[in-house]
Protein backbone atom coordinates (compact mmCIF):
# COMPACT_ATOMS: atom_id res chain seq x y z
CA UNK A 1 0.00 0.00 0.00
CA UNK A 2 1.63 3.48 -0.97
CA UNK A 3 1.23 6.74 0.61
CA UNK A 4 3.29 8.21 -2.74
CA UNK A 5 1.62 11.20 -3.18
CA UNK A 6 2.10 13.43 -0.16
CA UNK A 7 5.24 12.28 -0.09
CA UNK A 8 6.39 13.67 -4.02
CA UNK A 9 4.06 17.32 -3.11
CA UNK A 10 5.36 17.79 0.13
CA UNK A 11 4.00 21.51 -0.23
CA UNK A 12 0.55 21.18 -1.31
CA UNK A 13 -1.79 23.68 0.19
CA UNK A 14 1.26 26.25 0.37
CA UNK A 15 -0.34 27.66 -3.08
CA UNK A 16 -2.35 30.33 0.01
CA UNK A 17 -6.05 30.09 -0.12
CA UNK A 18 -8.54 29.55 -2.46
CA UNK A 19 -10.77 32.36 -3.76
CA UNK A 20 -12.27 33.01 -6.81
CA UNK A 21 -11.49 29.48 -7.92
CA UNK A 22 -7.48 31.05 -7.74
CA UNK A 23 -5.18 30.32 -5.14
CA UNK A 24 -4.00 33.52 -3.71
CA UNK A 25 -1.22 34.37 -1.20
CA UNK A 26 -2.12 35.02 2.20
CA UNK A 27 -2.12 38.25 3.57
CA UNK A 28 0.21 36.96 6.27
CA UNK A 29 2.75 35.76 4.33
CA UNK A 30 3.41 33.22 6.73
CA UNK A 31 2.71 29.17 6.72
CA UNK A 32 1.91 26.74 9.08
CA UNK A 33 3.57 23.26 9.21
CA UNK A 34 1.52 20.18 8.34
CA UNK A 35 2.87 17.13 10.57
CA UNK A 36 1.85 13.84 9.99
CA UNK A 37 0.76 12.45 12.85
CA UNK A 38 1.77 8.69 12.20
CA UNK A 39 4.84 10.12 12.26
CA UNK A 40 5.82 12.81 14.29
CA UNK A 41 7.37 14.28 10.60
CA UNK A 42 6.42 17.83 8.85
CA UNK A 43 5.33 16.86 5.64
CA UNK A 44 3.98 20.07 4.13
CA UNK A 45 2.53 23.72 4.78
CA UNK A 46 -0.22 25.46 4.66
CA UNK A 47 -0.71 29.30 4.08
CA UNK A 48 -1.78 30.93 7.51
CA UNK A 49 -5.00 32.65 6.41
CA UNK A 50 -6.47 35.32 8.57
CA UNK A 51 -9.16 38.57 8.64
CA UNK A 52 -8.13 40.15 5.21
CA UNK A 53 -8.21 36.75 3.29
CA UNK A 54 -11.18 36.07 5.09
CA UNK A 55 -12.50 39.19 3.80
CA UNK A 56 -11.51 38.64 0.76
CA UNK A 57 -13.67 35.24 0.38
CA UNK A 58 -16.65 36.81 1.45
CA UNK A 59 -17.00 39.67 -0.84
CA UNK A 60 -16.25 36.79 -3.72
CA UNK A 61 -18.80 34.69 -2.36
CA UNK A 62 -20.93 37.82 -2.02
CA UNK A 63 -20.33 38.77 -5.56
CA UNK A 64 -21.31 34.75 -6.43
CA UNK A 65 -24.52 35.22 -4.62
CA UNK A 66 -26.00 38.42 -5.66
CA UNK A 67 -24.56 38.41 -9.31
CA UNK A 68 -23.66 35.19 -10.15
CA UNK A 69 -23.12 33.57 -12.53
CA UNK A 70 -23.42 30.81 -9.57
CA UNK A 71 -27.24 32.43 -8.76
CA UNK A 72 -28.38 32.00 -11.73
CA UNK A 73 -27.89 28.72 -11.74
CA UNK A 74 -31.23 26.18 -11.36
CA UNK A 75 -31.35 23.86 -8.99
CA UNK A 76 -31.00 21.04 -11.45
CA UNK A 77 -27.84 23.07 -13.08
CA UNK A 78 -26.26 22.97 -9.16
CA UNK A 79 -26.86 19.62 -8.67
CA UNK A 80 -25.52 18.17 -11.73
CA UNK A 81 -22.08 20.55 -10.20
CA UNK A 82 -22.43 18.63 -6.91
CA UNK A 83 -22.61 14.92 -8.82
CA UNK A 84 -19.77 16.14 -11.20
CA UNK A 85 -17.21 17.12 -7.76
CA UNK A 86 -18.42 13.43 -6.41
CA UNK A 87 -17.23 11.77 -9.30
CA UNK A 88 -13.98 13.34 -9.20
CA UNK A 89 -13.29 13.15 -6.37
CA UNK A 90 -13.79 8.99 -7.33
CA UNK A 91 -11.56 9.73 -10.17
CA UNK A 92 -8.75 10.84 -8.32
CA UNK A 93 -9.57 8.32 -5.10
CA UNK A 94 -6.47 7.02 -4.83
CA UNK A 95 -4.44 10.62 -4.40
CA UNK A 96 -7.52 11.75 -1.88
CA UNK A 97 -6.93 8.43 0.30
CA UNK A 98 -3.33 8.84 0.66
CA UNK A 99 -3.29 12.53 1.33
CA UNK A 100 -6.15 11.43 4.38
CA UNK A 101 -4.08 8.95 5.57
CA UNK A 102 -0.92 10.99 5.71
CA UNK A 103 -2.53 14.32 6.82
CA UNK A 104 -4.74 12.26 9.92
CA UNK A 105 -3.03 9.32 10.59
CA UNK A 106 -5.93 7.07 9.68
CA UNK A 107 -5.45 3.69 8.47
CA UNK A 108 -5.65 3.43 4.88
CA UNK A 109 -8.80 1.16 4.65
CA UNK A 110 -10.62 4.07 6.99
CA UNK A 111 -9.00 6.54 4.64
CA UNK A 112 -10.60 5.19 1.62
CA UNK A 113 -13.95 4.65 3.49
CA UNK A 114 -13.91 8.84 4.13
CA UNK A 115 -12.93 9.60 0.73
CA UNK A 116 -15.81 7.22 -0.39
CA UNK A 117 -18.08 8.88 1.93
CA UNK A 118 -17.21 12.93 0.80
CA UNK A 119 -17.84 11.55 -2.68
CA UNK A 120 -21.27 10.23 -1.59
CA UNK A 121 -22.19 13.51 0.20
CA UNK A 122 -21.63 15.41 -3.05
CA UNK A 123 -23.52 12.75 -4.76
CA UNK A 124 -26.28 12.60 -2.45
CA UNK A 125 -27.00 16.71 -2.22
CA UNK A 126 -26.62 16.66 -6.04
CA UNK A 127 -29.45 14.64 -6.53
CA UNK A 128 -31.46 16.06 -4.01
CA UNK A 129 -30.76 19.75 -5.27
CA UNK A 130 -34.12 20.05 -7.33
CA UNK A 131 -36.30 17.71 -5.12
CA UNK A 132 -36.76 20.38 -2.34
CA UNK A 133 -40.47 21.10 -2.93
CA UNK A 134 -41.97 24.00 -1.90
CA UNK A 135 -45.86 23.90 -0.15
CA UNK A 136 -48.98 25.31 -0.82
CA UNK A 137 -50.74 26.49 2.06
CA UNK A 138 -54.95 27.08 2.59
CA UNK A 139 -55.82 30.67 3.56
CA UNK A 140 -58.70 32.67 3.41
CA UNK A 141 -60.69 32.76 0.57
CA UNK A 142 -59.56 35.17 -2.33
CA UNK A 143 -55.65 33.94 -1.53
CA UNK A 144 -53.21 32.04 -2.84
CA UNK A 145 -50.27 31.68 -0.66
CA UNK A 146 -47.16 29.34 -1.26
CA UNK A 147 -44.20 28.89 1.15
CA UNK A 148 -40.81 28.51 -0.77
CA UNK A 149 -37.19 27.42 0.33
CA UNK A 150 -34.67 30.42 -0.70
CA UNK A 151 -30.92 30.35 0.00
CA UNK A 152 -29.77 31.81 3.17
CA UNK A 153 -26.92 33.51 1.07
CA UNK A 154 -23.52 33.69 2.32
CA UNK A 155 -22.65 30.40 4.81
CA UNK A 156 -19.46 30.52 6.68
CA UNK A 157 -18.50 26.49 7.57
CA UNK A 158 -15.84 26.05 10.04
CA UNK A 159 -14.94 22.23 9.78
CA UNK A 160 -12.61 20.13 12.70
CA UNK A 161 -9.46 17.69 11.76
CA UNK A 162 -10.88 14.34 12.73
CA UNK A 163 -12.88 14.12 8.97
CA UNK A 164 -11.59 16.58 6.78
CA UNK A 165 -13.02 14.74 3.70
CA UNK A 166 -15.83 14.24 4.66
CA UNK A 167 -16.66 17.21 6.69
CA UNK A 168 -15.75 19.46 3.17
CA UNK A 169 -19.13 17.13 1.63
CA UNK A 170 -21.09 17.24 4.90
CA UNK A 171 -21.32 20.73 5.24
CA UNK A 172 -20.71 22.56 2.10
CA UNK A 173 -22.76 19.64 -0.16
CA UNK A 174 -26.43 20.68 1.41
CA UNK A 175 -25.47 24.87 1.30
CA UNK A 176 -24.53 24.53 -2.04
CA UNK A 177 -27.08 22.44 -2.96
CA UNK A 178 -29.55 24.79 -1.80
CA UNK A 179 -27.53 27.89 -3.66
CA UNK A 180 -25.87 29.18 -1.44
CA UNK A 181 -22.09 30.41 -1.50
CA UNK A 182 -20.10 29.26 0.47
CA UNK A 183 -16.72 30.50 2.35
CA UNK A 184 -15.01 27.17 4.48
CA UNK A 185 -12.24 27.22 6.94
CA UNK A 186 -10.98 24.10 7.58
CA UNK A 187 -8.79 22.79 10.58
CA UNK A 188 -4.91 23.56 10.71
CA UNK A 189 -4.41 20.58 12.10
CA UNK A 190 -5.12 18.83 8.79
CA UNK A 191 -7.22 20.03 5.84
CA UNK A 192 -5.14 19.07 2.95
CA UNK A 193 -8.31 16.91 1.16
CA UNK A 194 -10.42 19.87 1.66
CA UNK A 195 -7.87 22.24 -0.63
CA UNK A 196 -7.66 19.74 -2.90
CA UNK A 197 -11.68 18.94 -2.94
CA UNK A 198 -12.19 23.14 -3.94
CA UNK A 199 -9.14 22.73 -6.74
CA UNK A 200 -11.82 20.21 -8.30
CA UNK A 201 -14.77 21.47 -7.16
CA UNK A 202 -13.25 24.39 -10.14
CA UNK A 203 -12.32 21.78 -12.16
CA UNK A 204 -16.13 20.36 -11.82
CA UNK A 205 -17.43 23.62 -13.22
CA UNK A 206 -18.47 25.49 -9.86
CA UNK A 207 -18.07 29.44 -10.99
CA UNK A 208 -15.83 31.36 -8.85
CA UNK A 209 -16.89 32.55 -5.55
CA UNK A 210 -18.84 29.51 -5.18
CA UNK A 211 -16.99 27.69 -3.02
CA UNK A 212 -13.77 29.59 -0.78
CA UNK A 213 -10.89 28.03 1.32
CA UNK A 214 -9.20 29.57 3.72
CA UNK A 215 -6.67 27.71 5.86
CA UNK A 216 -5.51 28.91 8.76
CA UNK A 217 -5.15 29.01 12.76
CA UNK A 218 -8.52 29.22 14.79
CA UNK A 219 -7.86 32.12 16.27
CA UNK A 220 -7.25 34.00 13.56
CA UNK A 221 -9.01 32.92 9.76
CA UNK A 222 -11.93 30.89 12.39
CA UNK A 223 -12.69 34.02 14.66
CA UNK A 224 -12.63 36.21 11.76
CA UNK A 225 -15.31 34.15 9.58
CA UNK A 226 -17.09 33.66 12.32
CA UNK A 227 -17.43 37.25 13.57
CA UNK A 228 -17.41 38.49 9.50
CA UNK A 229 -20.68 40.53 9.51
CA UNK A 230 -21.21 39.49 5.47
CA UNK A 231 -21.79 35.84 6.57
CA UNK A 232 -25.23 35.33 6.48
CA UNK A 233 -25.46 31.62 8.61
CA UNK A 234 -22.63 29.68 10.43
CA UNK A 235 -21.88 26.08 10.73
CA UNK A 236 -19.65 24.88 12.95
CA UNK A 237 -18.28 21.52 14.21
CA UNK A 238 -15.69 21.21 16.54
CA UNK A 239 -15.34 21.86 20.61
CA UNK A 240 -18.21 23.05 22.60
CA UNK A 241 -15.79 25.75 24.18
CA UNK A 242 -15.12 27.23 20.74
CA UNK A 243 -18.94 26.35 19.98
CA UNK A 244 -19.85 28.87 22.29
CA UNK A 245 -17.34 31.62 20.99
CA UNK A 246 -19.57 31.06 17.40
CA UNK A 247 -22.25 31.35 18.71
CA UNK A 248 -21.54 34.21 20.27
CA UNK A 249 -20.24 35.58 17.19
CA UNK A 250 -23.44 34.59 15.22
CA UNK A 251 -26.03 36.43 17.71
CA UNK A 252 -23.88 40.00 17.31
CA UNK A 253 -24.76 39.46 13.47
CA UNK A 254 -27.81 38.17 13.86
CA UNK A 255 -28.17 34.86 12.08
CA UNK A 256 -28.27 31.75 12.68
CA UNK A 257 -25.91 28.53 13.15
CA UNK A 258 -25.95 24.98 13.48
CA UNK A 259 -23.12 23.57 16.01
CA UNK A 260 -22.24 20.13 16.09
CA UNK A 261 -19.72 20.09 19.50
CA UNK A 262 -19.36 16.08 19.96
CA UNK A 263 -20.48 13.69 22.86
CA UNK A 264 -20.12 11.19 25.42
CA UNK A 265 -22.15 8.48 23.82
CA UNK A 266 -23.44 5.42 25.46
CA UNK A 267 -24.09 2.14 24.89
CA UNK A 268 -26.11 0.38 26.60
CA UNK A 269 -26.05 -3.44 27.15
CA UNK A 270 -29.44 -5.47 28.50
CA UNK A 271 -28.31 -8.85 29.96
CA UNK A 272 -30.72 -10.33 27.08
CA UNK A 273 -28.23 -8.84 23.97
CA UNK A 274 -27.15 -10.14 21.24
CA UNK A 275 -23.18 -10.69 22.84
CA UNK A 276 -21.64 -12.54 19.46
CA UNK A 277 -23.68 -9.13 17.60
CA UNK A 278 -22.82 -6.64 19.97
CA UNK A 279 -19.35 -6.89 21.18
CA UNK A 280 -17.28 -6.12 17.90
CA UNK A 281 -19.87 -3.30 17.14
CA UNK A 282 -19.09 -1.78 20.57
CA UNK A 283 -15.45 -2.56 19.96
CA UNK A 284 -15.25 -0.53 16.44
CA UNK A 285 -17.26 2.10 17.62
CA UNK A 286 -14.69 3.63 20.14
CA UNK A 287 -11.70 2.76 17.63
CA UNK A 288 -12.87 3.89 14.97
CA UNK A 289 -10.44 6.86 13.91
CA UNK A 290 -8.61 6.01 16.89
CA UNK A 291 -11.75 7.57 18.76
CA UNK A 292 -11.38 11.05 17.74
CA UNK A 293 -15.00 10.68 16.56
CA UNK A 294 -17.98 12.81 17.78
CA UNK A 295 -20.08 10.18 17.84
CA UNK A 296 -17.78 7.63 19.17
CA UNK A 297 -19.65 5.04 21.63
CA UNK A 298 -17.19 5.99 24.69
CA UNK A 299 -19.53 5.19 27.77
CA UNK A 300 -20.01 1.36 27.72
CA UNK A 301 -23.22 0.55 30.47
CA UNK A 302 -23.56 -2.66 31.00
CA UNK A 303 -26.41 -4.44 33.21
CA UNK A 304 -24.73 -6.00 36.25
CA UNK A 305 -26.29 -9.19 35.94
CA UNK A 306 -24.43 -9.69 32.50
CA UNK A 307 -20.97 -7.67 33.15
CA UNK A 308 -19.19 -11.00 33.85
CA UNK A 309 -20.48 -11.92 30.25
CA UNK A 310 -19.30 -8.74 28.48
CA UNK A 311 -16.47 -7.41 30.18
CA UNK A 312 -13.88 -10.51 29.47
CA UNK A 313 -15.56 -10.19 25.78
CA UNK A 314 -14.36 -6.90 25.24
CA UNK A 315 -11.19 -6.87 27.25
CA UNK A 316 -9.98 -9.66 24.76
CA UNK A 317 -10.62 -7.45 21.93
CA UNK A 318 -8.83 -4.22 23.26
CA UNK A 319 -6.18 -6.13 24.70
CA UNK A 320 -5.36 -7.32 20.55
CA UNK A 321 -5.40 -3.90 19.73
CA UNK A 322 -2.55 -2.42 17.66
CA UNK A 323 -2.09 1.32 16.83
CA UNK A 324 0.10 1.57 13.55
CA UNK A 325 1.05 3.39 10.58
CA UNK A 326 -1.65 3.63 8.07
CA UNK A 327 0.06 1.68 5.46
CA UNK A 328 0.32 -0.90 7.49
CA UNK A 329 -4.10 -0.93 7.30
CA UNK A 330 -3.53 -1.12 11.93
CA UNK A 331 -6.72 -1.71 14.02
CA UNK A 332 -6.24 2.15 14.81
CA UNK A 333 -4.37 5.05 14.21
CA UNK A 334 -2.40 7.50 16.53
CA UNK A 335 -3.75 10.60 17.44
CA UNK A 336 -4.23 13.49 15.18
CA UNK A 337 -1.70 16.10 17.58
CA UNK A 338 0.89 16.27 20.05
CA UNK A 339 -1.44 18.40 21.93
CA UNK A 340 -4.29 16.25 21.79
CA UNK A 341 -1.66 13.30 22.27
CA UNK A 342 -0.83 15.22 25.95
CA UNK A 343 -5.04 15.71 26.29
CA UNK A 344 -5.63 12.07 26.14
CA UNK A 345 -2.78 11.12 28.01
CA UNK A 346 -3.93 13.23 30.85
CA UNK A 347 -6.95 11.41 30.66
CA UNK A 348 -4.90 8.28 31.88
CA UNK A 349 -2.98 9.72 33.69
CA UNK A 350 -5.99 11.24 36.08
CA UNK A 351 -7.67 7.96 35.69
CA UNK A 352 -4.58 5.55 37.70
CA UNK A 353 -4.47 8.68 39.85
CA UNK A 354 -7.90 8.18 41.07
CA UNK A 355 -7.69 4.34 41.12
CA UNK A 356 -10.07 3.73 38.44
CA UNK A 357 -9.59 -0.04 37.31
CA UNK A 358 -7.73 -0.82 34.16
CA UNK A 359 -9.51 -3.60 32.51
CA UNK A 360 -7.53 -4.17 29.58
CA UNK A 361 -4.94 -2.34 27.43
CA UNK A 362 -4.19 -2.50 23.41
CA UNK A 363 -0.53 -1.13 22.35
CA UNK A 364 1.59 0.53 19.74
CA UNK A 365 2.06 -2.02 16.75
CA UNK A 366 6.17 -2.76 16.81
CA UNK A 367 6.86 -1.16 13.63
CA UNK A 368 5.25 2.21 14.59
CA UNK A 369 7.34 4.97 14.50
CA UNK A 370 8.72 6.13 17.96
CA UNK A 371 7.65 10.06 16.83
CA UNK A 372 4.15 9.16 16.24
CA UNK A 373 1.52 10.35 18.72
CA UNK A 374 -0.09 7.17 19.73
CA UNK A 375 -2.09 6.30 22.82
CA UNK A 376 -2.71 2.76 23.99
CA UNK A 377 -6.14 2.13 23.77
CA UNK A 378 -7.78 1.25 26.97
CA UNK A 379 -11.07 -0.07 28.47
CA UNK A 380 -11.70 1.04 31.92
CA UNK A 381 -13.95 -0.57 34.80
CA UNK A 382 -15.98 -0.31 36.56
CA UNK A 383 -15.50 3.76 36.13
CA UNK A 384 -17.55 5.27 39.09
CA UNK A 385 -20.27 7.53 37.55
CA UNK A 386 -18.79 11.25 38.95
CA UNK A 387 -15.00 10.12 37.36
CA UNK A 388 -14.23 12.22 34.17
CA UNK A 389 -13.66 9.01 32.60
CA UNK A 390 -17.37 9.09 32.65
CA UNK A 391 -18.52 12.64 31.88
CA UNK A 392 -15.84 14.42 29.85
CA UNK A 393 -15.26 13.96 26.16
CA UNK A 394 -11.74 12.24 26.01
CA UNK A 395 -11.39 12.28 22.02
CA UNK A 396 -9.31 9.11 21.85
CA UNK A 397 -9.66 5.63 22.00
CA UNK A 398 -10.98 5.07 25.54
CA UNK A 399 -13.84 2.90 26.45
CA UNK A 400 -15.71 3.65 30.07
CA UNK A 401 -17.10 0.65 31.50
CA UNK A 402 -20.00 1.15 34.10
CA UNK A 403 -23.04 -1.56 35.87
CA UNK A 404 -26.36 -0.07 35.91
CA UNK A 405 -29.01 -2.22 37.69
CA UNK A 406 -32.28 -2.02 35.57
CA UNK A 407 -34.02 -0.18 32.85
CA UNK A 408 -34.74 3.29 34.46
CA UNK A 409 -30.77 2.69 35.84
CA UNK A 410 -29.78 2.45 32.29
CA UNK A 411 -31.69 5.39 30.95
CA UNK A 412 -31.02 7.84 34.12
CA UNK A 413 -26.96 6.95 33.55
CA UNK A 414 -27.51 7.35 30.03
CA UNK A 415 -28.85 10.92 30.08
CA UNK A 416 -26.20 11.74 33.26
CA UNK A 417 -24.22 13.78 30.63
CA UNK A 418 -23.79 17.33 29.71
CA UNK A 419 -24.18 15.66 25.99
CA UNK A 420 -26.74 14.10 23.96
CA UNK A 421 -25.31 13.03 20.54
CA UNK A 422 -26.02 9.45 19.51
CA UNK A 423 -26.81 6.13 21.70
CA UNK A 424 -26.74 2.78 21.15
CA UNK A 425 -29.28 -0.12 22.90
CA UNK A 426 -28.46 -3.52 22.98
CA UNK A 427 -31.58 -6.28 23.86
CA UNK A 428 -33.67 -8.67 21.84
CA UNK A 429 -36.36 -7.45 23.98
CA UNK A 430 -38.41 -4.97 21.24
CA UNK A 431 -40.49 -3.03 23.50
CA UNK A 432 -38.02 -2.28 26.09
CA UNK A 433 -35.73 -1.13 23.22
CA UNK A 434 -38.16 1.20 22.09
CA UNK A 435 -38.88 2.58 25.84
CA UNK A 436 -35.03 3.37 25.72
CA UNK A 437 -34.84 4.54 22.86
CA UNK A 438 -37.42 7.22 23.19
CA UNK A 439 -36.27 7.99 27.05
CA UNK A 440 -32.71 8.73 25.88
CA UNK A 441 -31.52 12.20 24.93
CA UNK A 442 -29.85 12.07 21.89
CA UNK A 443 -30.33 12.93 18.19
CA UNK A 444 -30.09 9.31 17.04
CA UNK A 445 -30.72 5.98 18.86
CA UNK A 446 -29.40 3.03 17.09
CA UNK A 447 -31.29 -0.18 18.46
CA UNK A 448 -29.00 -3.59 17.79
CA UNK A 449 -26.47 -1.84 15.26
CA UNK A 450 -24.51 1.28 16.17
CA UNK A 451 -23.78 3.27 12.98
CA UNK A 452 -21.34 5.98 14.93
CA UNK A 453 -22.94 9.19 13.14
CA UNK A 454 -24.83 6.83 10.79
CA UNK A 455 -24.80 7.30 6.65
CA UNK A 456 -25.60 10.67 5.08
CA UNK A 457 -28.79 9.73 4.53
CA UNK A 458 -29.76 9.83 7.95
CA UNK A 459 -30.40 13.18 10.20
CA UNK A 460 -27.51 13.93 12.46
CA UNK A 461 -26.86 16.48 15.41
CA UNK A 462 -27.44 16.95 19.14
CA UNK A 463 -29.27 18.08 22.21
CA UNK A 464 -28.00 19.63 25.31
CA UNK A 465 -23.73 20.16 25.06
CA UNK A 466 -23.49 18.25 21.68
CA UNK A 467 -25.50 21.26 20.10
CA UNK A 468 -28.27 22.14 17.62
CA UNK A 469 -29.54 21.61 14.42
CA UNK A 470 -28.98 19.11 12.35
CA UNK A 471 -26.72 17.75 9.40
CA UNK A 472 -27.17 15.50 7.25
CA UNK A 473 -30.12 13.82 5.12
CA UNK A 474 -32.75 16.08 3.85
CA UNK A 475 -32.54 18.34 7.40
CA UNK A 476 -29.42 20.00 6.20
CA UNK A 477 -31.17 21.42 3.32
CA UNK A 478 -33.53 23.20 5.85
CA UNK A 479 -30.68 24.10 7.94
CA UNK A 480 -29.45 25.82 5.00
CA UNK A 481 -32.41 27.22 3.66
CA UNK A 482 -35.50 29.88 4.64
CA UNK A 483 -38.88 29.64 4.18
CA UNK A 484 -40.17 32.42 2.35
CA UNK A 485 -43.85 32.85 2.42
CA UNK A 486 -45.66 34.49 -0.40
CA UNK A 487 -49.20 35.84 -0.38
CA UNK A 488 -51.32 36.47 -3.74
CA UNK A 489 -54.65 38.38 -3.72
CA UNK A 490 -56.70 36.72 -6.34
CA UNK A 491 -60.21 37.44 -7.77
O1 LIG B 1 -11.15 21.86 18.71
P1 LIG B 1 -11.49 23.31 18.17
P2 LIG B 1 -9.73 21.22 19.06
C1 LIG B 1 -13.53 18.28 20.74
C2 LIG B 1 -12.74 17.10 21.25
C3 LIG B 1 -11.34 17.61 21.24
C4 LIG B 1 -11.54 19.05 21.63
C5 LIG B 1 -10.45 20.00 21.25
O2 LIG B 1 -13.14 16.81 22.56
O3 LIG B 1 -10.52 16.93 22.17
O4 LIG B 1 -12.74 19.43 20.99
O5 LIG B 1 -10.17 19.92 19.85
C6 LIG B 1 -11.51 26.19 14.77
N1 LIG B 1 -13.03 30.84 16.33
N2 LIG B 1 -13.77 18.18 19.30
O6 LIG B 1 -8.97 22.13 19.95
O7 LIG B 1 -10.46 24.28 18.63
C7 LIG B 1 -10.31 25.32 14.55
O8 LIG B 1 -9.33 25.99 13.77
C8 LIG B 1 -13.44 30.11 15.27
C9 LIG B 1 -15.01 17.55 18.93
O9 LIG B 1 -9.06 20.85 17.79
O10 LIG B 1 -12.90 23.59 18.51
C10 LIG B 1 -10.93 24.13 13.84
O11 LIG B 1 -11.12 24.45 12.48
N3 LIG B 1 -12.94 28.90 14.99
C11 LIG B 1 -15.27 17.66 17.50
C12 LIG B 1 -12.29 24.00 14.55
O12 LIG B 1 -12.53 25.28 15.15
C13 LIG B 1 -12.01 28.39 15.80
C14 LIG B 1 -14.18 17.73 16.54
C15 LIG B 1 -12.33 22.93 15.66
O13 LIG B 1 -11.29 23.18 16.57
C16 LIG B 1 -11.55 29.10 16.94
C17 LIG B 1 -13.01 18.39 17.06
C18 LIG B 1 -12.10 30.39 17.18
N4 LIG B 1 -11.72 31.14 18.22
C19 LIG B 1 -12.84 18.55 18.40
N5 LIG B 1 -10.64 28.34 17.59
C20 LIG B 1 -16.52 17.07 16.98
N6 LIG B 1 -17.65 17.63 17.34
O14 LIG B 1 -16.49 16.14 16.21
C21 LIG B 1 -10.54 27.18 16.89
N7 LIG B 1 -11.35 27.22 15.81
Amino acid sequence: MSLDYPRSAPVLGAQGCFINNRWEPAASGRAIPVVAPAEGVVFAEIAAGGAEDVARAVAAARAAFETGPWSRLTATERGRLLTRLGALILENFDELAALEARDCGKPMKTARADIEAAARYFEFYGGAADKVHGEQIPFLNGYYVTGEREPLGVTGHIIPWNYPAQMIGRTLGPALAMGNATVLKPAEDACLTPLRIAELAAEAGFPPGAINVIPGLGAEAGAALSEHPGIDFLAFTGSPQVGVMVQQAAACNHIGCVLELGGKSPQIVFDDADLDAAVPVIVAAIIQNAGQTCSAGARLLVQRSAWDRVIPRVAERFAALRAGLPETNPDLGPIISERQQRRVLSFLDQAAADGVPVIAQGARAADAPEGGFYVPPTVFGPVPRDNALACDEVFGPVLAAIPFEDEADAIQLANATDYGLVAGVWTTNTSRAVRVARKVRAGQVYINAYGAGGGIELPFGGVKKSGHGREKGFEALYEFSALKTIVIKHD
